[in-house]
């Protein structure tokens, strides 16, 4: 029963089961990858019950490739993918490892950076389409700053949409099939990273030449490492309709971007998450954005890819369970019972405004009447925690 299968659409960054264990502390734990590697990762990955890859230009063909270099490594890839029944749903591009960003991508002040930038990611995006992406995401690691007087931070803004409009019209000229995902992070690489938050992106999509193009990659520990809530900055992508793809993974708050195995830290906003995802119908890839602590050997990075796929489907469990508990759902119902039959007033109408005013409100008897929210946490937790 919590046997992954191509059909929950689990996927790992190309980066992820390859992470050599580096720090900013300490060097290498595991090898640094290398093709040989990542093709006989996709069998494994197949194995263990995965649907995908995504992959960074630069996860598969090095920034140095000639043309000839890159198409061969292409082939030798897409041969080990399709021998694996593996897909690729998402691509991107490396933004943030060259020298060349150091000081930002679309937003660098320096317009001979931005350009190749954009040349970049037109080349990302042709990849992309070979291996039959259907999502494009950036992460702009390096867009921000550390000394703020380096850059007008209005102008950057404008940078930032002046580089999606320009893919946007690339992509529609080009007539490929592939829509952008935004991921936002509040800080690290830099000290403050543009866009900070997945609130921040929804914001700005609305402002770029075509807003229906382009949706969001939340990315749980980016939420979570500012202090703030994974699910409501989830719940607020699903009620804009732009839920276009999901980094899971996990993160103590206050930290370093940990990208942790999901559900290994926050147990209930992973059920939470979990909820959100199966509730709601989102049938895009849930694509596990962690590596395995740099503790593991190759043996242990297995076990880490299967245990994000087990915990979400045991997750997924609980949901179904939650939401087939009788005390629990009458809990939930009360909550929200409609017992003055007041809702049908909400919608503004003239009479529907005169209805309310005339209304009377027993303010006193409302603030006095226990929610049972203790209760409702308790089977929840008794819940997760097997008891229940
Ligand atoms: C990098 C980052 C991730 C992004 C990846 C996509 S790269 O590992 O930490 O959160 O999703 O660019
Ligand atoms: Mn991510
Ligand atoms: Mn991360």
């Amino acid at each position: 029963m919590y046997t992954p299968r191509p059909e929950d659409k689990f996927t790992f960054g190309m980066w992820t089961y390859s992470n050599p264990g580096r720090d900013p502390f300490g060097d290498t734990t595991r090898a640094v990858p290398n093709l040989e590697f990542h093709c006989r990762a996709a069998g494994k990955l197949a194995e263990l019950g995965a649907y995908g890859v995504n992959l960074h230009d630069n996860d598969l063909v090095p920034i140095t490739a000639t043309p000839a270099e890159r198409d061969q490594i292409v082939a030798t890839y897409r041969k080990a993918l399709n021998d694996a029944g593996l897909k690729v749903p998402m691509a991107t591009t490396n933004m943030f490892s060259h020298a060349v960003f150091k000081d930002g991508a679309f937003t660098a002040a320096d317009p001979t950076v931005r350009a190749y930038a954009l040349r970049k990611a037109m080349e990302g995006i042709d990849l992309g389409m070979e291996l039959d992406a259907k999502i494009y995401v950036f992460w702009g690691g390096r867009e921000g700053t550390e000394v703020d007087a380096g850059k007008d931070l209005v102008e950057s803004v404008k940078r930032y949409r002046d580089a999606f409009n320009f893919l946007i019209g690339y992509v529609k000229d080009q007539g490929y099939n592939i829509k952008f995902a935004l991921e936002a992070k509040p800080n690290e690489p830099r000290g403050q990273i543009f866009l900070p938050t997945t609130g921040a992106m929804l914001g700005f999509i609305q402002t770029l030449d075509d807003p229906d193009f382009v949706g969001v990659n939340p990315e749980f520990a980016h939420e979570q490492m500012a202090g703030l809530s994974f699910p409501h900055a989830v719940a607020q992508a699903l009620d804009a309709g732009k839920l276009f793809h999901i980094d899971l993974n996990d993160q103590a708050p206050g930290r370093y971007d940990q990208d942790l195995r999901f559900a290994s830290v926050n147990y209930k906003d992973a059920f939470t998450l979990v909820k959100l995802l199966e509730d709601n119908g989102y049938s895009g890839s849930k694509h596990f954005d962690a590596h395995a602590y740099r503790t593991e050997d190759e043996e242990g990075v297995w076990q880490f890819c299967a245990g994000n796929m087990r915990n979400y489907l045991i997750l997924k469990e609980k949901v179904a369970q939650f939401n087939a508990d009788a005390e629990i759902q009458a809990l939930v119902a009360e909550l929200q019972a409609d017992v003055d039959g007041v809702a049908g007033l909400m919608t503004y109408t003239p009479d529907n405004a005169s209805a309310l005013r005339a209304r009377s409100f027993d303010i006193e008897a409302l603030g006095a009447k226990g929610r049972k929210l203790e209760l409702l946490d308790q089977l929840t937790g008794d819940l997760l925690l097997g008891v229940r």
